[in-house]
C-alpha cells in the first residue's frame, strides 16, 4: 500500500512489487504515465514499461490508462494493438531508457524508477521535491519526448538474484546442449549488430548462439525499431564503475561519425551529474575507457537502429560495494543520474 509514497526509494524491491509500482505511477498522472508491456521472457514474466510524457490517455469507453485499454479489449475479444503501444503522433521524439539487462545490478533498476517518478513529481505536482531539476525542465522534458522506461529489462535474471544468487548476471533461458548446465544468456552480448557468437556457455559473459535468441533484446530491439514509437535515443543503464560512455563498444576502429557532439554531450552531462553530489564519472567511447564487447544494445541502436544519441552508463560506486551498493545510495544516485538525463534530454529538445 503506498508504493508511490516517498519511502519507496529508500530499499530496493522485488519485480512484483516494481510491476505494482508502475501500475500506481500511472494511476497517478494518468494523462502523463502509462504502463506498457513489451514482451515477455522464457519463463514467461512480462516485459514492463512506463511510457512518461505528455498526451499518454487515450480514453476508451471513458476509461484512460492503457492497462485499461487492454483490458477492455480483451473482454470484448479484440485485437490488441501490437505491444499495447498507440505510437505517437509525430509531435513527439521518442527515447527509451533502459535499465538491468544484468540481473544484479539493482541500482540501475531504481535509478530509473526514481527518475520517473521524480520526473513527473517535479514536472506536475506540488509535492516539494529535493530532486536537482526543475519543474520547467521537467515540463519541458514530459512535453517534447516520449519516453518509454523499462527499469526490468531481465526480469527472470532479476528473480533469480532475489530468490537463488545474489550475483547473478545473465538471463535463465536454457543451455541450448545441456539443460540445467550453465544455463543463461548475457542479453548485452546478444543484439545482432555486430554479433560475436562464444563458445562457452558457463562464461557469464555467453553471447548466446546467435543474434537476438534471446526474447528480452529480441522485444527491446523491435520496440525501439518499430516506426510508430518514432525512437532517436536511448541509454542503457548498468553498474558499477562511474562511467558515461557512447559506441561503439565491439571496436575502436569502426568510424563514429557522431563522435563530436557524443563527445561534448556527454562531458556536459557528467559535469551536471558532478555538480549534484561531487561524483566524478569518466566519459568516452566504450572500447576506451572500459573494454572490448560485441553484441551489446547501444552498439546496435546507434550502428543498426541509427540512433544518434545512444549511451551506456555505469552507474556507482567505483568497487567499494560494487553490485552491494546499500539503499541508502539509491537517492543521491538517481539525484545525480537523473541530472546527467535532463542535461542530455534537453540537449537533444534544443537540438
Ligand atoms: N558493463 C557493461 C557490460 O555489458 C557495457 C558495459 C555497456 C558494454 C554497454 C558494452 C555496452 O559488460 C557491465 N557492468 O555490465
Ligand atoms: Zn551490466
Amino acid at each position: 500500500p503506498g508504493q508511490a509514497d516517498d519511502t519507496w526509494h529508500d530499499g530496493y524491491h522485488n519485480y512484483d512489487d516494481i510491476s505494482n509500482y508502475l501500475s500506481e505511477l500511472a494511476a497517478k498522472y494518468p494523462d502523463h504515465a502509462s504502463k506498457v508491456e513489451i514482451g515477455q521472457t522464457h519463463e514467461g514474466r512480462a516485459i514492463i514499461a512506463l511510457k512518461v510524457g505528455s498526451g499518454q490517455s487515450h480514453s476508451v469507453g471513458g476509461e484512460t490508462t492503457h492497462e485499461n485499454v487492454s483490458a477492455e479489449a480483451k473482454r470484448k475479444g479484440r485485437r490488441l494493438e501490437r505491444s499495447g503501444s498507440p505510437g505517437n503522433d509525430g509531435s513527439k521524439i521518442g527515447f527509451v531508457i533502459s535499465a538491468e539487462q544484468h540481473a544484479r545490478e539493482w541500482i540501475s533498476t531504481s535509478t530509473a524508477l526514481f527518475f520517473a517518478d521524480k520526473l513527473l513529481q517535479v514536472g506536475l505536482s506540488d509535492t516539494p521535491s529535493d530532486a536537482p531539476w526543475t519543474k520547467e525542465e521537467a515540463l519541458q522534458i514530459l512535453d517534447t519526448f516520449d519516453l518509454t522506461i523499462i527499469p526490468l529489462s531481465n526480469p527472470d535474471g532479476y528473480a533469480y538474484t532475489w530468490e537463488n544468487n545474489r550475483m547473478w548476471r545473465k538471463n535463465r533461458q536454457p543451455n541450448e546442449k545441456f539443460p540445467g548446465f550453465c544455463d543463461g544468456v548475457d542479453i548485452n552480448r546478444n543484439w545482432g549488430f555486430h554479433f560475436a557468437s562464444s563458445l562457452n556457455p558457463c562464461s557469464e559473459s555467453y553471447a548466446g548462439s546467435e543474434p537476438f535468441s534471446a526474447a528480452e533484446p529480441l522485444a527491446i530491439s523491435s520496440y525501439i525499431s518499430d516506426p510508430a514509437n518514432k525512437v532517436k535515443g536511448y541509454v542503457d543503464l548498468h553498474s558499477y564503475g562511474q562511467l558515461l560512455m557512447f559506441p561503439y563498444s565491439y571496436s575502436c576502429q569502426a568510424p563514429l561519425p557522431d563522435e563530436e557532439d557524443l563527445t561534448e554531450v556527454a562531458l556536459g552531462a557528467v559535469k551536471a551529474l558532478r555538480d549534484v553530489h561531487k561524483r566524478s564519472y569518466t566519459s568516452g567511447k566504450i572500447c576506451e575507457i572500459l573494454y572490448d564487447a560485441a553484441g551489446s544494445s547501444i552498439d546496435w541502436s546507434y550502428g543498426q537502429a541509427g540512433l544518434k544519441w545512444s549511451f551506456a552508463l555505469e552507474l556507482r560506486d567505483s568497487g567499494t560495494y560494487g553490485f552491494l551498493l546499500p539503499p541508502s545510495e539509491i537517492r543521491p544516485t538517481g539525484e545525480e543520474v537523473g541530472s546527467a538525463l535532463v542535461y542530455i534530454l534537453s540537449f537533444i529538445a534544443k537540438k
